[in-house]
């Protein structure tokens, strides 16, 4: 049993299986929202929690969770993540130990299990600090830019090419809202299950200028229902990041396996960690 008392609980992993668990259920009771689940909203929050790195200064990054405060809440690029914050605070509440920071990354994690996609290794030890911590405005991608823009941002963070590619297979999940980004609609087909398919749809679809009154942005031409931005399509555009999106399209082990790495590098950049072992959640069913 827990150990309620201030400073003396020291949770395992089975606490941290609880929290999970937790959460997978919360996303199958609350099946009402957009596609059918909080899955891709979790994911997006763990992700601009996270990529606000920035590896010289050593500042931003998943540790902190201060987007909790209004000048990094209200950045643009972080439009509508209050409703994945609001859909954790239940979990918050049951389980008061586990901070903010811990609790949004294994959030991340959570949700891209349930949604089929592969084990992502975890490890606590992030802290909550104050609004003092924020970070500038502008560090996170902005989707009107190419490739350029990606390395400059993501090479900031640590990544390189293959791990640009790698991360944004993320976008086989959610989609875009008018009232959030401005763009609008899904990458794929089932935006609500991780699979290689945003790489096979970037190289098997045709793609032309979506004609409307928001923002440039792409829609496939046999349905006209699926998206891409300009820096979606910046991938197949550059001749480096597209050979990791044929390797991907065609390989969705390969995609799983660098996605699951990545992942977990993105999930701890900027975190001063007390402990090397990761530990594995098991998914439900
Ligand atoms: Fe993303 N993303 N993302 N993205 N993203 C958006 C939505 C999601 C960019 C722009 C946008 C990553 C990389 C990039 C998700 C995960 C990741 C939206 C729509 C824009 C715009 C927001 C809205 O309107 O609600 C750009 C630019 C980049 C540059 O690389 C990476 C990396 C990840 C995770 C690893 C997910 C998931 C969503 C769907 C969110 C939802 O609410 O459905």
């Amino acid at each position: 049993e827990q150990v309620k008392a201030a400073g003396v609980f020291t949770p395992k992993q089975e606490d941290y299986q609880k929290v999970y668990d937790k959460i997978a259920k919360l996303l199958v009771e609350h099946d009402d929202y957009d596609d059918g689940s909080y899955g891709p909203v979790l994911v997006r929050l763990a992700w601009h929690a996270s990529g606000t790195y920035d590896a010289e200064t050593k500042t931003g990054g998943s540790n902190g969770a201060t987007m909790r405060f209004p000048p990094e809440g209200d950045h643009g690029a972080n439009a509508g993540l209050h409703a994945a914050r609001d859909f954790l605070d239940p979990v918050k509440k049951e389980f008061p130990w586990i901070t903010y920071s811990d609790l949004w990354t294994l959030a991340g994690v959570a949700a891209i299990q349930e949604m089929q996609g592969p084990k992502i290794p975890w490890r606590p030890g992030r802290n909550d600090r104050d609004v003092s911590y924020c970070t500038p405005d502008g560090r996170l991608p902005d989707a009107s830019k190419e490739q350029k823009h990606l390395r400059a941002i993501f090479n900031r963070m640590g990544f390189n090419d293959q791990e640009i590619v790698a991360l944004s297979g993320a976008h086989a999940l959610g989609r875009c809202h008018t009232d959030r980004s401005g763009f609008s609609g899904p990458w794929t087909f089932s935006p609500t299950t991780l699979t290689n398919d945003y790489y096979k749809l970037l190289m098997e679809e045709k793609w032309a200028y979506k004609k409307w009154d928001g923002p440039k942005q792409f829609e496939d031409v046999s349905t006209k229902t699926l998206m891409m931005l300009p820096t979606d399509m910046a991938l197949i555009k550059d001749k480096s990041f597209k050979s990791y999106v044929e390797k991907y399209a065609k390989d969705n082990e390969a995609f799983f396996h660098d996605f699951s790495n990545v992942v977990m590098k993105l999930f701890e950049l900027g975190v001063p960690f007390q402990i090397e072992e990761r530990m594995t959640f098991k998914a439900s069913e």
